[in-house]
């Protein structure tokens, strides 16, 4: 985007700042993001949150800020500075509004840039698994209390297995014969897989695994780390909704513990790393304090397979609707993340089998 515009969406919030130029960063799918550096600091970070797949824009808004606030309250002895480390802060914009709306249509969000912070795509040390371990347990840890009431579902049925096996079977309607031939073995996988990836959200529905508040996008790039490997604060809070641990644990862990980034194509180094594993559950235990029920323990593998299969058949998904929901950057992009995620879950069944 040109520079005189993403200066004039940035002119439209209230801050004191003079707007030098901007980075768009490349890291999520869904939303386009950017770093505003500005003559003096602090940064910014403006957002244009994608209103095609998030249908509420301002109540995913209000989500983010209600939960922000909660997780300030909560960490408010520590010293402000510190503070402003560890949470989002938004800004409003002139008109004293959580959002801008362009005459396009389009939903901007300012926040706060968090300095000298760091994120991973792939974790290369077992203390960084620990770390974030430790950083998403806090999260959800600080936000049990949360009142849902306030919380507006973004994306109902988010990690509904049968959502995603509904929306899985309806693109094989309507995909290309080419794409069908092409991706053949792994929808066939899909189809064996049915059963077993649907035993948490039996739980879910029976209630023998609580509802909590959770993140339910906790890929390790979601969380920032300071200089020296410790975990600071948790972002991308857009799709904060009910949900059960399992979703937060298990998407963690399908990224934490990938030996290769989640869209490798080289599928010889996708491999998953035990100790990682272990080193984000003793990190994540430690701050959930107990709270966790024993099923809800027992079942944190089957997170990590499960959550892994969901994003794979999801990739698989927009891949067969020809690509309409994650950005891609080429043709095969959606089938290599399946396969890659697919290879993960090879992987986990092997080196989960040896313990
Ligand atoms: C999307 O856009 P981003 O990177 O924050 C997706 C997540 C997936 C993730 C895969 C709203 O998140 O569910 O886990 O891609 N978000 C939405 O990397 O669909
Ligand atoms: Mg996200």
């Amino acid at each position: 985007m040109i520079a005189e515009k993403v200066e004039f969406i940035f002119n439209q919030f209230k801050h004191d700042s003079t707007f030098v130029k901007h980075h768009e960063l490349e890291s999520g799918h869904i939303n386009d993001t950017y770093l505003v550096t500005t003559k003096n600091k602090p940064y910014f970070i403006l957002q244009r949150v994608n209103h095609n797949i998030f249908k509420d824009v301002p109540g995913l808004i209000n989500n983010k800020l209600h939960v922000s606030l909660h997780v300030k309250e909560k960490l408010k002895h520590l010293p402000q500075n510190e503070l402003n480390r560890r949470v989002l802060s938004f800004v409003k914009t002139k008109a004293d509004q959580a959002y801008y709306r362009g005459d396009d249509g389009n939903y901007w969000n300012l926040m706060y840039y968090i300095d000298n912070s760091y994120t991973y795509e792939t974790v290369k040390d077992e203390e960084i698994a620990f770390e974030g371990g430790k950083l998403f347990g806090e999260f959800l840890n600080l936000t049990h209390d949360f009142p849902v009431s306030k919380l507006t579902e973004v994306i109902p049925k988010f990690h509904d297995m049968s959502f995603r096996y509904a929306q899985f079977e309806s693109a094989l309607n309507s995909a290309s014969k080419q794409r069908l031939d092409h991706a053949k073995l792994y929808i066939e996988r899909v189809a064996d897989m049915k059963e077993e990836m649907h035993i948490l959200q039996h739980l879910k529905e029976s209630g023998d695994i609580p509802l909590r508040v959770t993140h339910n996008d906790t890929k390790i790039s979601n969380a920032l780390f300071s200089k020296n490997n410790k975990g600071l604060c948790v972002i991308d809070t857009d799709t904060v909704m009910p949900g059960i641990v399992h979703y937060d644990f298990g998407d963690a862990i399908r990224t934490i513990c990938n030996t290769a980034a989640e869209d490798e194509t080289n599928l010889d180094i996708v491999e998953f790393n035990l100790d990682y594993y272990k080193a984000y559950k003793k990190g994540f235990l430690e701050k959930m304090n107990d709270t966790l029920t024993p099923t809800e323990i027992d079942y944190l593998p089957l997170a990590a397979k499960t959550m892994t299969f969901i994003m794979a058949l999801r990739f698989l998904t927009d891949y067969l609707n020809n690509d309409i929901y994650y950005k891609t950057k080429y043709q095969e992009h959606n089938f290599d993340r399946a396969k890659n995620q697919f290879k993960l879950i090879d992987s986990f069944t092997d080196r989960y089998n040896q313990l």
